[in-house]
């Protein structure tokens, strides 16, 4: 788990993530939200800028939360479980914003979105050499993923906040796993279990049609 600022470490977030399957392969709904924790963290590290970007994850991650401590909260420990109980009690809007504007369906969709985009950028960071510029990366990555379900303000904003990304040195050192080549190595490492985690939920959003929740 991420502790916090100073005793802050990528690799650990990630293997969060990691720990989110069960042996059904469902994702367990707490070290899900406690990887976002941890990422939000980390995006907090680059700076006041990002308090913009990360104040929505932050306010997505208290509605689960909040779920997580209801008198539902059994319902809602797996996605699937989460999927199924709001489906069959009809807990969702599914063509129009109405009576359910925050349930967890819609949420976790917002969510899972933006790990998609989380898991472009730091492929590409990756992969990247010591000329590429850390912001052109994560916009690219941005724009090929969470900006199109983002209106012209949000994208406006977001991709200004990516200008202040730092260097790709000082971004991997923030990391807090060493070197710059440990850095990449890690991410070699943990990415695949973002991949898993976020195929996995792919999966299931598009079996129950739920990918274009409002
Ligand atoms: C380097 C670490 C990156 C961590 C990813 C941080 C999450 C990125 C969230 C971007 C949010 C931009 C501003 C908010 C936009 C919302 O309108 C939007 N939320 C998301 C997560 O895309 C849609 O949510 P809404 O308005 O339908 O409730």
């Amino acid at each position: 788990m991420a502790h916090g600022d100073d005793t802050y470490n990528l690799k650990e977030v990630l293997v969060t993530f990691k720990s989110c399957l069960n042996d059904k392969q469902e994702i367990l709904m707490d070290p899900y939200l406690e990887g976002w924790k941890g990422l939000v963290s980390f995006l907090n590290t680059m700076g006041a800028i990002f308090s913009f970007v990360s104040k929505d994850a932050v306010s997505k991650i208290q509605i689960m939360e909040d779920f997580r401590s209801s008198d539902q909260k059994d319902h809602y420990e797996t996605l699937q479980s989460m999927v199924s109980y709001e489906l069959k009690n009809g807990l969702v809007d599914l063509k129009k914003t109405g009576v359910y504007p925050t349930s967890g369906c819609r949420t976790i969709l917002r969510l899972h979105r933006a790990l998609h985009w989380l898991q472009l950028f730091l492929e590409s960071l990756r992969t990247s050499n010591s000329e590429s510029r850390t912001s052109l990366l994560c916009i690219d990555s941005y724009n090929a993923s969470l900006a199109n379900y983002h209106p012209w303000i949000i994208r406006k904003a977001a991709t200004m906040a990516f200008y202040a990304l730092p260097a790709r040195e000082t971004f991997l050192e923030n990391m807090k796993v060493g070197t710059i080549e440990e850095a990449v190595a890690m991410l070699g490492e943990a990415l695949p279990s973002i991949v898993q985690i976020y195929d996995i939920t792919q999966a299931l959003y598009a079996q129950h049609n739920l990918l274009d929740l409002p």
